[in-house]
């Protein structure tokens, strides 16, 4: 179903017009109000009259994560606070996470491209549901419940976690769509089965799962366990969240990108030059609506192509390939965004710990795990091994409490990790890789 027949087909001549009208107004907004991309456009000898056709977006500056970060918390907010109505946040709980601000047409637009999103799924208004992406500052839960309502279908905000509970649910309530990450909804599955619950024998039709990269394999699984179409929806806070792309159920080959809201591009990620379309490189948006906290040219690091050939299902929107890699060292674990440095930081700030670790990201059944193992000095080591105890343990504790994930320290002894000639290896991922 297509929700939106006017944006979602537009012709590709009169999309541009729109989206050049739109990126003008942008420009001249963040000009105005935003002193980070004044001095930004000040600095090339930009100005915003000088964006006459879509390809000038290239005058434009980039914006980076760290742009967020130097500007913590609101410093890149467009509009005055009292217009902000939602705060959302990404990578860890604390420290400087990236602060992303909505106004209350923002918070309108979101819900109609999630809305979009649900309807190239397949869903229809009859549909409930089953809404597992957490809610809080993480954009996953309450970006999806607001689209689901202005959708019109029914929806059940479980939330993450109390996993069995979610089984006995899925069951009673009957839902016949789930929204989580496709790691969560394998682990489900087996929750489910040890309880003597078959979600192939539930109502289940649609999953729509995102927030970390999958694979065609990993979709062939949970299609054949769960008994359902699974889709894939692709987002982030920084830009809006989830529902910036969504593969449409017929087709199935590239994510829908809503162009009248973002415009993509496609660059070399060393050298920052755009790419012709077709080829791979870093995803780029330009946000051409957002009030709160518009970005021009954010750099996402994730890796993909462009494809703006017309699609089966009638849409004329250009469609972004599944996003395979990042052209950072991010990693996603359960879901949330990890740097390696952020860990790296929690062990320099303990005593007694060298800046010797090693960080093994793995897959144990369908949850990621994730182990830090850190090189004690040699005072340290001589220690009593209860005292080396009382450390793995305040290091998981940080670890939770700073980053939000579930991480197992092992100490080992000095010298215990490999030395590198050249780069430190330090992230070991051994999830299986399709
Ligand atoms: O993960 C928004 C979201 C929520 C998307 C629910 C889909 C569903 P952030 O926490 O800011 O936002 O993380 C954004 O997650 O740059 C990608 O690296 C990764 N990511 C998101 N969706 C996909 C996907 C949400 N479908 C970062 N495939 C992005 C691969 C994805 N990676």
């Amino acid at each position: 179903m297509i929700f939106d027949v006017e944006h979602e087909t537009m012709p590709r001549e009169d999309l541009e017009k729109l989206q050049l009208m739109r990126l003008q107004n942008m420009v001249a907004r963040v000009y105005e109000n935003v002193p980070f991309y004044r001095k930004k456009l000040d600095e090339r000898g930009v100005r915003p009259e000088h964006i006459k056709k879509l390809e000038d977006v290239a005058l434009l500056p980039f914006t980076e994560k760290q742009d967020l970060r130097n500007h913590y918390p609101f410093g890149l907010f467009a509009v005055s606070r009292e217009n902000i109505v939602r705060i959302h946040s990404s990578s860890g709980t604390t420290g400087k996470a990236t602060v992303v601000g909505y106004t209350k047409r923002d918070i309108k637009t979101w819900g109609q491209i999630v809305a979009r999103a649900f309807g190239a799924a397949g869903a229809t208004s009859a549909d409930f549901v089953h809404n597992a992406y957490g809610y809080g500052l993480f954009t996953g839960g309450l970006g999806i419940h607001n689209g689901v309502e202005e959708f019109g279908a029914t929806v059940i905000p479980i939330s993450g976690g109390n996993t069995r509970r979610q089984a006995m649910l899925l069951r009673d309530f009957g839902a016949t769509v789930i929204t989580c990450t496709p790691s969560y909804a394998l682990h489900l599955y087996e929750a489910a089965k040890e309880m003597g619950i078959d979600l192939k024998e539930l109502p289940l039709r649609i999953g729509i799962f995102g927030a970390e990269p999958w694979t065609d394999a990993m979709r062939a699984d949970v299609e054949a366990k769960l008994g359902i179409t699974a889709i894939d929806i692709y987002g982030l806070s920084e830009v809006m969240g989830p529902g910036v792309a969504i593969e449409c159920a017929h087709v199935k080959k590239g994510l829908h990108i809503q162009e009248d809201h973002f415009l993509a591009e496609i660059i070399d990620p060393e050298t920052g030059e755009r790419l012709p379309a077709g080829e791979k490189g870093e995803l780029v948006f330009t946000t051409l609506t957002k009030e709160g906290l518009p970005m021009l040219r954010y750099r996402t690091r994730d890796l993909s192509r462009l494809n703006t050939t017309p699609c089966r299902c009638g849409r004329t929107t250009a469609r972004m390939e599944r996003v395979t890699g990042r052209s950072d060292d991010m990693l996603i674990i359960r879901g949330v965004n990890v740097f390696p440095s952020q860990i790296e930081t929690i062990l320099l700030e303990t005593d007694g710990l060298t800046p010797h670790y090693q960080l093994i990201v793995d897959r144990q059944g369908t949850l990621d795990t994730l182990e830090v193992r850190v090189e004690v000095g040699e005072p340290a080591f001589s220690d009593q091994i209860k005292n080396l105890q009382r450390l793995e343990t305040k290091l998981e504790k940080n670890i939770k409490e700073f980053l939000g994930i579930t991480a197992k320290v092992k100490l080992v002894e000095p010298k215990g990790i490999e030395r590198s000639e050249g780069k430190a290896k330090r992230i070991i991922d051994l999830r299986e890789k399709a």
